[in-house]
Parts: C-alpha cells; structure tokens; sequence
C-alpha cells in the first residue's frame, strides 16, 4: 500500500468516526452490514469476524481477501461438516451474485484472523479493508464485541 493510499484511509475513517457511522459501510454496489469482531479470548492469538456483504450492482461481485494492521494473516473461512465432524477450511474466494447477499456467521463463512498482534477487546474498533476481484477495496471499521454482547445483537437483528 503506498502512501497516499494509507493517507485516504485515515482520512476517510476520520469522517466516519465524525459521523459515527461504524457499523455500517456503503459504497455504490456493496453493502456491508452487521459486521462485528469476536473479541479475543485470553490465551488466543486467533478470532474471526462476521458481516452481511450485500451487492447490490448488476453484475458478480467476488470478495478475494481482507487485510487489517491487527493481523498479517486473514483468510476467507467456512464451516464444513467432515465425518461428523465440524472443521474449517480455506476458501479462496466468496462469489456474491447480482442483488445477493452473503452472510458470514459462526458456524458458516467467516474471516479468520490469524496471529492477532494485541488482544481485540470489546469496545476497539478495527480497521479492516475487504478486497474484491474488479472492484475497489472497501474499508470498514468493525466493532469487537464479546460473545454475550455477540447474542444480543443477534436478538435484536431478528423482528418476531
Ligand atoms: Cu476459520
């Protein structure tokens, strides 16, 4: 990233912290939402973050990656069923079809954070940048939170 680049994103997560607008992001074509961290667990070096990514262009949007300074190692993530046996494995790259919407959730797709570099507490907010086949970055800020504060926000995401 050179220089100037990192210089649009301060400047860019300044007016969001003005507008304190953390939770979500929007570009033209891509929606962010409901995006948290899972806060670090004492003894861990390794969390994940989930978020509702939704396209709302005309064409296939593809999410290839994510960066984020608290970590030099973030991969796409999904939860599969292995002999009985929920693993993780690796996915390359998340496809999100026009008007789609893809929902990284525990038990499903996730960003895994690897070899976090200081403990993600309840309350930071953590810059992460999305990256996309044909698309620009998109950068949000994503709030920690614990996973008592986790399964209330889940609560009231769901209108019964
Ligand atoms: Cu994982």
């Amino acid at each position: 990233m050179n220089k100037i680049c990192l210089m649009t994103i301060a400047m860019f997560f300044t007016l969001l912290n003005i507008s304190n607008s953390v939770f979500a992001h929007e570009n033209r074509n891509i929606v962010i939402d409901a995006a948290h961290i899972r806060a670090s667990i004492p003894g861990t070096n390794v969390t994940s973050a989930y978020m509702s990514i939704e396209n709302k262009s005309v064409k296939t949007i593809v999410l290839t990656g994510a960066s984020s300074a608290v970590s030099d190692r973030i991969e796409i993530h999904q939860h599969v069923m292995n002999n009985g046996m929920m693993s993780m494995r690796q996915v390359k790259q998340l496809i999100i079809k026009e008007q789609e919407q893809v929902i990284l959730q525990p038990m499903g797709y996730h960003l895994m954070i690897f070899n976090v570099k200081k403990p993600l507490l309840p309350e930071d907010n953590i810059t992460f940048t999305l990256h996309f086949a044909h698309q620009n970055d998109v950068v949000v800020s994503i709030p920690v939170q614990s996973i008592k504060q986790e399964k209330q926000a889940k609560k009231q995401h769901h209108h019964h």
